[in-house]
This record gives C-alpha cells, structure tokens and sequence, in this order.
C-alpha cells in the first residue's frame, strides 16, 4: 500500500527519474509544451521550473566554502554567525545639526554604521550661497560646506569607532578632506579612520550624474583619493564600486553586475598604472550592489559577483586574499517602491533584505516605505531599521551561511548569472574598456535600452506591479511625509559661511588654493592631501571646486537618445494605436506634431525618468526635445521658446519643485509664452500638488503613471491651450 511503502521509505529513496517528470510536466504544461514553463528574462537567462542534479553536475564552482576563494559563499568563513551585516541607514537632510541627531537616535536604536545623505548643491561642488543651488540646499541630503559643518555633523559621534560611509563623487576631494580634519579635530587620526567614500565617478557619466570635471581629471582625483589612503588610510574603503544606480536607472541584474564589475576593473587599472602595488590597495575596494524584486536571480547576482571579482583580480596578478574578495554593501530597491499602496513597500523591502542576506552582503540599507513619495520621516525610518533588526534577531537567518549554497537552482542561477555577465565584459573589452564604453555613451544606452523596455512591460501590462497597473486600490492611502524648510536650512548656511569666512586667515586659505590649482596644472603632488590642508586653513567646498575648475573646467555630458525600444516592448497594440491616432488627429488640428521639452531643473541629475519619457513620447509620435541638465530656470525658459514646444515636462526627484516649478512658470510668464504647458513628473508628494495646480501646472505624474495615460493628457491639455 501507500501508507507502507512511505514508512519503508523507499518510494521516497528511489533514484529520480528525470524521463518520468518531463512526461508528467509536459502533460500539464500549457499546450504540452515543457518550455511554455521557463521564464526568459529581458537579459535571456532562462529560468527553468525545475532544476536537478542534472544542471549541477558539470559547474566548476559548485562546492566551495566561505572565506576561501573564489569566495562565491562569502568573505568571512563564520559570516553572520560570529557578526551579522552592518545595518547602515543612507541618510541626511537640512543642516548638520539636524542631521546630526537623526544619526545619533539611529545609532542609539539599533543602527550600527553612520551612511551620509549630502544634498545636491554639496554633491556638485556649490557652496549653499551659490545662486545655481538655492532650491537644493539641504533637500535631498544635508548642506555641508566646511569642516564646521562637518564637526556639526559627527558631534558626539565616535569617528575612530563608528564606521562612516559617505556617498559623494564629484566633490570627493573637499568633503573627503572636511572629514579627515573634523576627526582630526575630534582626535581621531586618518590612519584610524573606519569607512567608506563612494568615489565612483564612472557610473556618475553612466546615470548619476553628480560629476563636476570631465572624465580624464576625474579618474586622476579618483587616483589620487586610493593613493592617499593606500598609504596614509589603511583601514579606510577608498571606493565603493556601485551597480545599485545602474539598477535603479534600469539595468537588469546581469548588466548591473558587468558594468559594475568593468568599472572596478577599470580603478584598479588606473591605480597600477600609477604604480601602486595591486595588493597595497585592492583589499579595500569596496562594491555596493541594489536588490530588486527577483528574489532568486538578486542572490545568485551577489553569489556570482564574488566569484567573478576574484576571476578579474587573479587576472591582473593579485595574490592577496583580501585583494581577490569582493565585499558589499546593498541596498533595497528604491524603484521597486510604489507610491499607491505605500505600505505593500514594507513587504518588497523585506524580501529584497532576505535576498541580500542570503547573498551575503556586508552592510545594508532597508528602504523607508514612504521613499517613492519624499523623504522618510522618523516613523518610516525605524520601520526600516527594524525589518533589518528582526532579520538579525528573530529569523534565524543570520545562523546558517549561505544557506542556498548546494540548491541546484541556485547554483545554476549563480552560474547563468556569472556567464551572462561575463559576456558583456567581453563586449566592453571588445569596445576598448569601461572608461572608453562610458565616455562613448554606449554604456549609458545600454542602460536606458533595459530601463525604457521594462517601462513598457509594466505599462502594458506583462510586469505586474501590484497596486499600480494590477488590483488598484479604489481609494488613495495618505502617508505623513517629511518635508524641509529649503529656505531656512539655506539661511543658516550663509549664517555659517560667513562666520568661517570672517574668521580664517584668508591669505593662509588662498595659498593653499593656489596650491591645489598648481598641482591640477602640472599633474604633480596628491589632490587630496593639498585638499586636506586647504580644509583645514578653513577653505569651502566651493573654493575648493572653483581651484579646480579653474583648471579642469566644467563638464557638459551630451549623450543621444535611444529611440524604439519602448515601442517595440509594449504588448498592447489596440491602446497603441488610439494614441498614436490622437497624436495625429493633434497634427491635423495644429498643423504641426506636437512639441514638448522634457527637462530637469537645478542639480537634480536623475535623468532615468527624463530619459525614458522622452524616448517614449518620441516612440509615440511627439517631437521631444531633452533639455541639457543643470539648468536654471531662467535658462529652461529661454530653452523653450527657442524651441518652440507646446509644453515643458520637469521631472523632479530632488525635492526641488516647490522652489523650481514656479520659478519656471513666471520665466516663461515673464518672456511672454504663457502658451506653454507646463507639466510635472517624477516625485512629487501629494500635499504639494494644490501647490503645484495655483502656481500653473497643468499636469502631474507620479511613479507608477503610464506613460501612454499621462501622453494622453498632456495632449489634451495642450488643445485647451491657445497656441502661440
Ligand atoms: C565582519 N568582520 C568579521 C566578520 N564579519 N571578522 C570576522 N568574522 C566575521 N564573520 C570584520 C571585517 O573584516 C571588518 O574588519 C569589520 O568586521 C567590519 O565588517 P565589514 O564587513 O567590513 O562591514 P562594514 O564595516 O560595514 O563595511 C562594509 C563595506 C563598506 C561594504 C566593506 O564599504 C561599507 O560600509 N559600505 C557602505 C556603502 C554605503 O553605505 N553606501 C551608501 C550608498 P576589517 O575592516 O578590519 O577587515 S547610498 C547611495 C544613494 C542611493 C545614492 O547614491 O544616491
């Protein structure tokens, strides 16, 4: 009988039969086709139902331990088991002071690293007073611009025992050095300093944008930051390579994971060409990876990075343990999150952190649930600390490593992942490396090909995303948001400033200037170490940008649109053509298409967003024009006209637009085109919209809105319009 032969136990012993299962899954696949069951990702890693002994067999990297090469189960041999990952919050806003206590109750309630949010104006080298940067300050991260406001920052914080990692690029130099003095000053020398710097400035070209000089002075200050803490920094992580923005900006996980890998490749190249020693440095080179929602394909992305850097770093001739190991920090999604149906984001955050921590990272953020619609407030924020701290304390997790090691799907997902990866390097290689691939644009495209085609799987429907384009909610749900008073953080900034600037020796801080121009010229000397000493005479950021500037000049990146892809991916042909006929009927009416300037405004340099309405608009019918980042609003204005679109889209995910948006509306007021149409994407929160309608917006699109519907409207909107 049944219930005998599974006491025996030999039914379930019996050898698998693989012949037995394929018949019996062909017979209940859709239309008796066994394939009809594996999923094909955009990147063409297949995804099969089930995976056996039979997939495994032949992997060379199927049986390794933790703690010894390739790594594939993590750098430490115990891993969580003797010290779970760092839970380590991203934040900042406002002024340092205010920031200040937001870290100190973080670290008092579970927190166990310091991660610094710098607002824009910080990030691209402004001081606060600066008129490019007025609707920044202290929005999107805290306004830092001297070692004053540094001190202010880690008051009361132990740097010589609290691990810092601080996320600026383009302004890497000046802020760098503020925290090297403020630890000075707090008696912390920079040999004991614990941290990281992000100072990944060839995914800043590729999506972030928050670069300052073009890309040749910006690899030597890249240089110049591993060289100095190489010799004078040793426990210090001079980089942290990131494919989390890639991500974000729309890389599936197996190109996240090539560029990100090419890109570290590339410092460690630049850092031997210089002549240091690859083992003197490379085992504090850092990565930082994002985790989005496919659960098993994240972990075998972390699992296959670890494997992979240790192919790379073998191939240029290290031997260190430590130089050979890739270490990570990770961090949740931030565009899995939904503004409809907040709070489902807890969920999404909490199995992203599974999948992180089954990958083994080091040290993790948890998105706020709140983050697709501003800031995070206190609230949101222990929400998020928490889901790490009851991974860590009430799961059981942390106490078995790598858990799915020996899993043979996720073996052969490991091993997919890595080959897949593998391959693009071989294209970047092929395109003469990653420095050549990010100059060109090539990479950038790569990118926004991945962002603009999952774009069009969701808004056609394919990708569910719940709540958004699947059972929407009939109501909205209002959150409590954080939101910061730009002009009196911006007020006591020039308070600040003036009193560093009043106080100093000003003949003392204009050598050192000098000093640090001199050395951009000539090619000689170390840039961080002449930056530490203008710090510390009490020099700004801002000095300190314009030294180099002066030098280096301003880089203006100018790189062409991808166009197609949006078509091609979106499923729904019956709404495709009803737009494309409204567009038409549009052209009938006006006697031209319509016109649209897709823009951003002030620093906000995340153009993922812009870049993928413009693709699409473009795929729709509409002539765009994309309107050169960084401008002001005065600028955008004169832009606009000179164009003559019909509308002007701003997409805005800095915080800016109270400020911005209508700054814009009076220019183009002011130059007499009050024609224009004037709409809003990106992340607005919803008590701002009435804000937004008084001032003239005649459109607002929030994450989550398809592109087709908001077309749609803003065509409409354009017809009530008069024209010029
Ligand atoms: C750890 N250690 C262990 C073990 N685990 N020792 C023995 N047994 C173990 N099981 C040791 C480590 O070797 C290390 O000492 C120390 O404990 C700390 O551990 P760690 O693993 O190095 O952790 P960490 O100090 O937290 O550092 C983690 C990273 C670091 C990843 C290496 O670079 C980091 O914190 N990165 C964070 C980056 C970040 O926050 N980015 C924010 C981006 P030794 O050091 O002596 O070996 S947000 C960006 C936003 C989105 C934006 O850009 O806009």
């Amino acid at each position: 009988t049944v219930s005998a032969r599974a006491a025996s136990g030999v039914a379930e012993a019996a050898p698998a039969d693989l012949d037995a299962w394929r018949r019996a899954a062909t017979a209940a696949a859709p239309g008796g086709d066994l394939s009809a069951l594996n999923r094909i990702t955009p990147e063409g890693i297949v995804v099969q139902p089930l995976y056996t002994a039979a997939d495994t067999a032949a992997l060379p990297a199927k049986d390794t331990l933790p703690g010894f090469a390739p790594f594939v189960r993590g750098p430490q041999p115990t891993m969580y088991t003797t010290r779970p990952w760092t839970i380590r919050q991203y934040a900042g806003f406002s002024t340092a002071r205010e920031s200040n206590a937001f870290y100190r109750e973080a670290l008092h309630s579970g927190a166990q690293g310091v991660s610094v949010a710098f607002d824009l104006a910080t990030q691209r080298g402004y001081d606060s007073d600066h008129a490019r940067v007025a609707g920044e300050v202290g929005k999107a991260g805290v306004a830092i611009d001297s070692v004053e406001d540094m001190k202010a920052l880690f008051d009361g914080i132990a740097l010589g025992g609290t691990s810092v990692s601080m996320t600026m690029n383009g302004a890497v130099l000046p802020v760098l050095a503020a925290y090297v003095v403020a630890a000075e000053e707090q008696g912390v020398p920079q040999a004991r300093l614990r941290g990281t710097i992000q100072n990944d400035i060839l995914k800043e070209f590729m999506v972030r944008n928050t670069y300052i000089y073009p890309p040749g002075p910006s690899m030597r200050i890249v240089g110049d930051v591993m060289a100095h803490a190489a010799a004078h920094m040793p426990s210090f992580n001079s980089i942290s390579v990131c494919g989390y923005h890639l991500q974000e900006a729309g890389a599936g996980p197996a190109l996240e994971l090539a560029f990100t890998l090419a890109n570290g490749r590339q410092y460690v190249q630049t850092a031997m060409a210089r002549g240091l020693d690859v083992d003197g440095f490379a085992g504090r080179l850092s990565f930082f990876f994002g985790v989005g929602m496919d659960f098993y394909l994240e972990i075998a992305k972390l699992r296959a990075a670890r494997l992979l850097w240790c192919r790379i770093m073998r191939g240029l001739g290290a031997s260190n343990e430590r130089s050979l190991m890739l270490r990570m920090h990770c961090q949740t999604s931030g565009c899995s999150l939904t503004a409809q149906d907040p709070h489902n984001n807890v969920v999404r955050t909490t199995i992203e952190a599974m999948a992180a921590a089954f990958g083994g990272t080091q040290s993790l953020h948890t998105n706020a649930l709140d983050e697709a619609i501003a800031l995070p407030t206190e609230a949101s924020a222990r929400i998020a600390r928490a889901t790490q701290l009851i991974l860590q304390e009430e799961t059981g997790i942390p106490g078995v490593i790598d858990p799915w090691a020996g899993s043979h799907a996720m073996e052969k997902l490991t091993h997919d992942m890595a080959e897949a990866a593998w391959k693009t390097i071989e294209e970047i290689d092929r395109r003469g490396g990653m420095a050549a691939v990010a100059e060109s644009g090539w990479a950038k495209m790569q990118i926004e090909a991945a962002a603009l085609g999952k774009q069009a799987r969701i808004d056609s429907g394919r990708d569910v995303v719940v709540g958004v384009n699947k059972y929407r909610s009939p109501g909205e749900t209002r959150i409590d948001h954080r939101s910061i008073d730009n002009q009196a953080v911006l007020a006591d900034q020039i308070v600040s400033l003036r009193q560093v600037r009043s106080r100093r020796d000003g003949a003392a801080v204009a050598a050192t200037l000098d000093a640090l121009s001199d050395a951009a010229r000539s090619g000689e000397g170390n840039l961080l170490a002449l930056t530490i000493d203008a710090m510390r005479a009490r020099a700004t950021v801002g000095e300190v940008s314009d030294a180099l500037e002066l030098v280096y000049g301003r880089h203006h990146a100018d790189s062409p649109q991808v166009s197609g892809v949006y078509a091609e991916a979106f499923e729904s042909a019956e709404d495709w053509e009803k737009l494309r006929g409204e567009v038409l009927a549009f052209e009938t009416a006006r006697s031209r298409l319509p016109r649209l300037m897709i823009a951003k405004l002030g620093q906000d340099g995340h153009d993922r967003g812009a870049r993928v309405v413009a693709s699409a608009f473009s795929d729709l019918g509409f002539e765009v024009v994309t309107a050169p980042l960084f401008q002001t609003a005065d600028e955008c204005a004169r832009q606009a006209i000179e164009h003559e679109v019909h509308a002007v889209g701003i997409s805005s995910l800095a915080a800016g637009h109270r400020t911005l948006v209508p700054a814009l509306i009076q220019a183009l007021k002011d130059l007499g085109a009050h024609h224009i149409v004037v709409f809003v994407g990106g992340i607005v929160p919803p008590e701002d919209h009435a804000f937004l309608f008084e001032a003239g917006v005649r459109g607002i699109y929030g994450p989550g809105t398809s592109i087709p519907s908001s077309a749609k409207d803003v065509l409409d909107q354009i017809l009530k319009t008069p024209d010029a």
